[in-house]
């Protein structure tokens, strides 16, 4: 039900957190006012580090700093760390390093599904409080995955925009992120699903994966034309391989010709729906992401919530949340961005 709610307001949370999330943090005492009401003081105490996939990763960027500001408006202590590169080995010593310091809770992008799972364990015994956002571990490496829309809605929005943008015909190819994401490998797993059960004139001919690295998608792009003299149309979920993407076709031949949709960062994607080598492409918000993971952290942190489906905590502006199956917190669904409202986003 609350999700109901949620989608109706949406277009305005988004518009209202993107801007909250560019605005100095100078004016968030009545945030934390409001909600700090049970838990305020105790919550000084609370430490919470961030490990995204990537550090330099603009949607990182995005979803980090509203998580500092969430965390801030309830008077804890914020850190990001990461690696430069997507890889999961790149994140365990961030993993051990937390644990080490004792810090109240970690809020982590997960770049494999296993192998972050013996640290973020040995973190979890130390008395660490484990959540994973964006992209999860396996459910029993952690106390709680916020994720950013269902995979199921997610996978058919970025199939829905590719059938329309050709024609529902054609070869089409999927640009990833690393090849052991756990979110961009259960999309593209229903993306091949709704591909073969609903679109028989579209061909998935190749999937390649650029790293979540600006250069490896540009490249990987360049490749799949090349490889592929039919290709009709490109979809890639991630933010990288989709600007990536974009920038090469702009300049190609291709531009116009070969479709491109996927997630993608309306600032990132501006320029290149202005300049007709995008239609139309998707995302939710990566700060509302980032708010809730924070709000999260505390609620496990201060024994709101232990995670089990049915807990209910607070998340400051973004209202209430519950704790779905598999100890999965929902925010919302992906929103589509097209020529007629991309200047109306401002992350
Ligand atoms: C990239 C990352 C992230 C994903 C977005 C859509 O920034 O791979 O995990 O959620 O794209």
């Amino acid at each position: 039900m609350k999700f109901r709610n949620r989608r109706i307001t949406a277009l305005a949370a988004v518009s209202l957190v993107a801007s909250l999330a560019l605005t100095a943090c100078g004016g968030s005492d009545s945030d934390g006012g409001s909600d700090g009401g049970s838990g305020g003081s105790a919550s000084g105490d609370i430490s919470v580090t961030f490990l995204p996939k990537n550090l330099g990763n603009p949607y990182f960027d995005i979803s980090d700093a509203a998580g500092k500001k969430a965390v801030e408006s309830y008077g804890g202590t914020y850190e990001q760390v990461g690696p430069d590169t997507g890889s999961a080995d790149g994140q365990v010593p961030f993993i051990n390093t937390a644990a080490q310091q004792g810090v109240s809770a970690l809020v982590v992008s997960a770049n494999d599904p296993e192998a972050l799972c013996d640290a973020l364990k040995e973190a979890s015994d130390a008395g660490v409080k484990v959540v994973t956002f964006d992209s999860d571990t396996n459910p029993d490496c952690r106390d709680l995955y916020v994720q950013a829309a269902t995979s199921e809605g997610i996978a058919k929005k970025q199939v829905d925009l590719i059938a329309e943008q050709i024609g529902d015909s054609g070869e089409v190819a999927i640009l990833s992120a690393a090849a052991n994401a756990t979110n961009q490998n259960a999309w593209i797993d229903l993306m091949k699903k709704d591909i073969a059960d609903n679109h028989p004139n579209i061909k998935l001919v190749d999937t390649v994966y650029g790293d979540d690295d600006d250069q490896t998608s540009f490249d990987k792009t360049a490749a799949l034309l090349s490889a592929h003299p039919n290709l009709k149309g490109i979809i890639s979920p991630t933010t990288v391989g989709i600007a990536a993407a974009a920038r090469y076709l702009s300049t190609s031949d291709a531009k116009g010709k070969v479709a491109l949709t996927g997630l993608g960062t309306p600032n990132q994607m501006r320029e290149f729906v202005k300049d007709g080598t995008v239609t139309a492409f998707a995302l939710w918000n990566p700060g509302d992401l980032g708010t809730l993971s924070a709000f999260a952290a505390k609620a496990l942190v201060d024994g709101t919530i232990k995670g089990d489906e049915g807990d209910k905590f607070d998340a400051g502006d973004l209202g209430s949340f519950t704790v779905g199956k598999d100890s999965v917190v929902l925010l919302g669904d992906p929103f589509t961005y097209d020529k007629s409202n991309i200047d109306d986003f401002d992350f």
